[in-house]
């Protein structure tokens, strides 16, 4: 990796690995890593159309991806019809099952962004909403990105986005992120403030992490970000991703089947998790102000040979040498 050669110099022994510093940096964050193979899932199948889409649109696209405007997709039909499916059985139980912040924001996005079962929301335009509302922002990927790079992003409020969607034979599941998992998961609620803060807090704590760390903030990002639920007037919603995109698993998730434990940043990011099935435990926030607190808190006791200051003016990091 050529980034090895650019390892932050701090003054003293530490190697501290390099991470980016001004929002441009992030051209270089696009480590791709390959979990999931097409060819060796036959349950999958993955048309030509999918494969034409994924490689030229959304492969080299993104790989090459330098700024502004996000490209519009003319999705087909077949595309438009798996949306509307998962769109549909979803949307019929976020009123009972979504916390308000997520309910407040997807009422915005129906009105402003598109959102409707019969068209699938262009990220260009939900990047200008969400710039507006928290100072988020879509940069176009072309799959499941490194957890250091991903992360890495978030520190500059960018949500490195996917633009293909699932094969129509299964419209329920998805082997990787797709529209359906953004835009239905993460994008409502990166439209909260305290949520889009805590995010972006998760973000800053992963810069110039070592590699136990990393991994340490990817588990407590997965059951936050992706599998949180939260407490809200004496119930319990989902607000993570991974449930808002699943129709199953937002069901079961709620069904007082699993085990639930409080969030508790120490105890959450040392917990194993699941990606092939339901999780075997669920965490719940007391609120996001409370989350992010436990957050700040927990992101102080990362070791770091420096302390970093956002500059949301620049939208840079500043380092501060700690003596
Ligand atoms: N990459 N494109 C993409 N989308 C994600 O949601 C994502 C990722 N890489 C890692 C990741 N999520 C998390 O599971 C954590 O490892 C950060
Ligand atoms: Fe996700």
């Amino acid at each position: 990796l050529k980034r090895a050669a650019e390892d932050v110099k701090t003054g003293r022994e530490d190697k501290v690995p390099w991470f980016p510093r001004k929002i441009q940096d992030l051209d270089k964050c696009h480590h791709l890593i390959t979990t999931y193979d097409p060819s060796l899932d036959h349950s999958h199948p993955v048309s030509l159309r999918l494969l034409g889409y994924c490689w030229f649109k959304h492969a080299l696209f993104p790989l090459n991806y330098r700024g502004d405007p996000l490209p519009r997709i003319e999705y087909t039909a077949q595309e438009t019809a798996t949306w509307r499916e998962v769109y549909r059985k979803l949307s019929s139980l976020y009123p009972t099952h979504a916390c308000t912040q997520y309910l407040d924001a997807f009422q915005q996005l129906k009105k402003y962004c598109g959102y409707q079962e019969d068209n699938i929301p262009q990220l260009q335009d939900v990047s200008g909403f969400l710039k507006e509302r928290t100072g988020f922002q879509l940069r176009p990927v072309a799959g499941l990105l490194s957890a250091r790079d991903f992360l890495a992003s978030l520190a500059f409020r960018v949500f490195q986005c996917t633009q293909y969607i699932r094969h129509f034979s299964s419209p329920m599941h998805s082997p990787e992120p797709d529209c359906c998992h953004e835009l239905l998961g993460h994008v409502p609620m990166l439209a909260n403030k305290e949520f889009a803060q805590f995010s972006q807090d998760i973000g800053l704590a992963s810069l110039g992490s070592s590699e136990t760390e990393i991994e340490k903030l990817a588990t407590l990002y997965w059951f936050t970000v992706e599998f949180g639920l939260c407490k809200q007037n004496g119930s319990i919603r989902a607000y993570g991703a991974g449930l808002l995109s699943s129709y199953g698993e937002l069901m079961y998730a709620l069904s007082n089947k699993p085990e639930y434990k409080p969030f508790d940043p120490e105890v959450t990011a040392v917990h194993p998790y699941q990606d092939q099935a339901f999780q075997p435990v669920y965490f719940i926030a007391e609120s996001f102000e409370d989350a992010k607190a436990k957050l700040q808190n927990y992101s102080m006791k990362i070791k770091k040979p420096f302390s970093l200051h956002y500059d949301p003016f620049t939208s840079s990091v500043e380092i501060l040498n700690t003596p």
